[in-house]
C-alpha cells in the first residue's frame, strides 16, 4: 500500500503538494527523468507523510506451528551446512528483506544434543530468547554463556560467537532477534568465520554474570568501552522477582503494566546499541490502555495468555506464542487469567530511534483507540 493513501484527502491543503497536472508539465517531468531527476512535488507527500507510516503489518505467529517445523528441520538440515538451523519470521509485508516487523529479524533455532554451530561474526547484533531444552549454552568472544528456559542472552554486533548443546543435554528451541535488515538497509553489515571453526573458552563459564549480575553492585577497578552490556545473560528467575518487586512498589504503566528494561549495568541504557529488551508483567485480569510509538517491536509470551489489540486486529496468544507490533500503531495488552500472571518478553529497535531523535509516543488516556488509517 502506498504509504500516502492514510493522508491523501489532507493532502489538498495548502502547505501540501497540491499541483494540478498539465500537458506541459508530464513533457517537463519526462525531461527530468532523463536526467535523472524529478519534481519534488510529485514525490513530496508520499515521502513526507503526515505521520509515521509502517511498512509491516501486526502478525501473530503460533508457538504450536512453529515448534512442529523447527524440529522437522532437525532432519533435514545439519548446523554444518545450514550454518545456523533456523526457521525465521517473515512479515507478509516485508518479505523482500527477511525482517519480522520493520529492520528486525527474527527466527526460531534449533539444535540437538552434541551438536555444534561453527563460530562466525557479524556487524548485525543478535539476541536470544530460550524457550525450551537443556545442555544449551554460546560462547560469545570466549566467554561461555549456559542458555535456559526464560533466560535472554547477547551476542552483540561484532562478537564472535557459537552455539552448541552438551551431549548429555536436550534438544534446545531459542528464538533470535537480530538487526540484520537494519544493518543491511543502512549498507554496513558484514559477516567472517572463525579461522577455527570454533572459539576456545578462556574465561570460567558464566563469568559476565559473575561479574554484572548483582543487584545493582558492579565490580571496582574495572574498565567497558564497548558499545554494549558486559552482562550477556539475564536469567528468567531474576527478571521475575524484579517484576514481581516493582509490583509491590507501584512501578506501572497504563500502557504497558509493570514493565522492565534489560539494561547495561555499566550505563544504565539499552543492552545494545542497535536493540533494547524488556520483560512485561500483566497481572491476572490486567488490561492495559493503548498507545503507539515509533519504532518496531517483537514481543515472546514467556509466561500466560491472553490477547492484544494491535492496529484494530485482535491477536489471542498462549505461552511461547510471538507477535508484533509495527511502529505507530495502537496496541493494547490484556491478560486473559483472573488468578494467573502473564509475561511479555520483548525486543526492539529503539536505541536507534532515540539515537537519531526520532522516538515519538502517544498515549489515549480513553480505553478505546480511534480506527488506524492504515
Ligand atoms: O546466531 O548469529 O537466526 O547470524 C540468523 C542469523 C542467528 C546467529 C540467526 C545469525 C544468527
Amino acid at each position: 500500500m502506498s504509504i500516502r493513501t492514510a493522508g491523501e484527502a489532507r493532502d489538498r491543503e495548502l502547505g501540501r503538494a497540491r499541483v494540478a497536472d498539465s500537458e506541459d508539465l508530464q513533457q517537463y517531468y519526462g525531461e527530468l527523468d532523463r536526467l535523472d531527476t524529478g519534481a519534488l512535488w510529485t514525490v513530496a507527500n508520499e515521502i513526507e507523510p503526515w505521520e509515521p507510516h509502517a511498512f509491516s503489518a501486526p502478525t501473530l505467529w503460533r508457538w504450536s506451528e512453529l515448534r512442529i517445523q523447527a524440529l522437522r528441520s532437525l532432519d533435514l538440515v545439519a548446523p554444518e551446512d545450514a550454518g545456523r538451523r533456523v526457521v525465521y519470521l517473515r512479515n507478509p509485508r516485508r518479505r523482500e528483506i527477511s525482517a519480522v516487523c520493520g529492520l528486525l529479524f527474527s527466527g526460531i533455532q534449533v539444535m540437538r544434543p552434541g551438536e555444534r554451530a561453527s563460530a562466525h561474526r557479524h556487524g548485525a547484533s543478535a539476541l536470544r530468547f530460550i524457550m525450551e531444552g537443556s545442555g544449551g549454552y554460546t560462547v560469545v568472544d570466549g566467554h561461555r554463556v549456559d542458555l535456559h528456559p526464560g533466560d535472554f542472552v547477547l551476542t552483540p554486533g561484532g562478537t564472535w560467537h557459537d552455539h552448541g548443546v552438551d551431549e548429555e543435554g536436550e534438544t534446545c528451541l531459542w528464538q533470535d532477534g537480530l538487526d540484520i535488515p537494519l544493518a543491511n538497509a543502512l549498507e554496513a553489515n558484514w559477516y567472517e568465520v572463525h579461522p577455527d571453526h570454533h572459539q576456545s573458552v578462556d574465561h570460567p563459564p558464566n563469568d559476565s554474570e559473575g561479574a554484572f549480575g548483582g543487584p545493582a553492585l558492579l565490580p571496582t577497578g574495572y574498565s567497558w568501552d564497548r558499545p554494549y552490556s558486559p552482562l550477556l545473560r539475564y536469567p528468567f528467575d531474576a527478571t521475575y522477582e524484579s517484576l514481581q518487586r516493582a509490583a509491590s512498589a507501584g512501578v506501572e504503566s497504563p500502557h504497558d503494566g509493570v514493565m522492565l528494561r534489560y539494561v547495561n549495568p555499566h550505563t544504565g541504557g539499552h543492552v545494545m546499541a542497535t536493540m533494547g529488551a524488556a520483560m512485561q508483567l500483566l497481572r491476572p485480569g490486567e488490561a492495559t490502555r493503548a498507545h503507539r510509538h515509533t519504532g518496531n517491536v517483537v514481543y515472546q509470551v514467556a509466561r500466560g495468555s491472553g490477547h492484544s489489540v494491535i492496529g484494530g486486529h485482535r491477536f489471542d496468544w498462549v505461552e511461547m506464542d510471538i507477535f508484533c507490533v509495527p511502529s505507530w500503531t495502537w496496541h493494547e495488552h490484556a491478560n486473559a487469567s483472573t488468578s494467573d500472571d502473564a509475561c511479555l518478553f520483548s525486543f526492539n529497535d529503539f536505541p536507534v530511534l532515540e539515537k537519531l531523535a526520532l522516538w515519538r509516543e502517544q498515549g489515549l488516556t480513553g480505553d478505546h483507540p480511534p480506527q488506524q488509517n492504515a
